[in-house]
């Protein structure tokens, strides 16, 4: 990814930094450029292997962000967190335009959870520059996703939809090699269908890259568990732990520090259990 390169020898851990005042766990908190830098910097110390920077929500229910705003709200911080972090930076949009100034401040992958369906412009964008892509499967958008996802089978369906956006992609010129798979968990399902989608992760492998997934404080561990937002630390431990064991090649979270451990962990057995 423009010089970048991850050997996925090991399961990775991306750090979340929104720039929003209304992300769904922590909008608010890092609008403020300084502290959103401070954050990255933490993050990177306390072990993180990417960093993912976003200036949209796509929590359920948000409204749409326009171009300026995301890009008045995230340029200077992903401009600043590229100089002063080693660690690849990953851009959390579904604009083209965007993902371009953000390539050029120094971001190397691009994360789409629209997988490009939201701009026709985005594989371009992503096949001119060589960054990296992340394509997650999403039913409806952000406003009115959790209305009524409907699925014949879930596992089939988002692994259909993945295959058919990566071949996509692959049209307009983006390198296989360069393309993670995401299968959106929270993103138009209900409780049931996010807990097949991790339960069977396994099977997205068929697809040949590696995967990523976000459970992180996610709303499906506040309905198993009873918690809040603040409160899911070891649902987000649990469902991390089971992400990683059935294949998981990069996870998407807020505790980086905590999530390092479990993802170790994990990865110590595994490693043992194929020997
Ligand atoms: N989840 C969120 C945002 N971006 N990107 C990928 N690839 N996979 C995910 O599961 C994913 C994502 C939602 O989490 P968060 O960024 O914390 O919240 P918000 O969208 O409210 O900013």
């Amino acid at each position: 990814m423009r010089g970048r390169r991850l050997a996925f020898d090991r399961p990775m851990v991306m750090g979340v930094l929104n720039v929003t005042p209304d992300s769904f766990s922590d909008g608010g908190r890092y609008l403020d450029p300084g502290a959103a830098v401070k954050h990255a910097l933490e993050m990177v110390d306390e072990g993180a292997d990417l960093i993912d920077v976003g200036a949209e929500s796509s929590r359920p229910g948000a409204e749409p962000v326009t171009e300026a705003e995301e890009l008045r709200r995230l340029i200077p911080v992903v401009q600043e967190v590229c100089r002063r972090v080693s660690v690849p930076v990953s851009v959390d949009t579904t604009k083209a335009a965007v993902a371009r100034a953000a390539i050029d401040a120094g971001a190397v992958m691009v994360n789409d959870i629209s997988a490009c369906l939201a701009d026709p412009a985005m594989p371009e964008v992503v096949a001119e520059t060589g960054a990296g892509l992340v394509l997650m499967h999403m039913q409806g958008t952000p406003r009115t996703m959790q209305q009524a996802p409907r699925y014949g089978s879930v596992v089939d369906d988002v692994r259909d939809f993945l295959h058919t956006r990566m071949q996509a992609v692959m049209q307009a010129g983006v390198a296989a090699d360069h393309i993670l798979l995401d299968p959106g968990i929270g993103f138009g399902k209900n409780l049931d269908h996010n807990l097949a989608l991790l339960a069977r992760l396994d099977v997205l492998q068929s697809l040949g890259r590696p995967i990523l997934v976000g459970v992180s404080r996610k709303a499906f561990i506040g309905e198993v568990l009873g918690r809040r937002t603040d409160d899911r630390l070891m649902g987000t431990a649990a469902a991390v732990a089971v992400a990683v064991f059935r294949g998981a090649g990069v996870v998407r979270v807020h505790d980086v520090n905590a999530m390092q451990d479990v993802v170790r962990m994990v990865y110590a057995i595994q490693s043992r259990a194929s020997r």
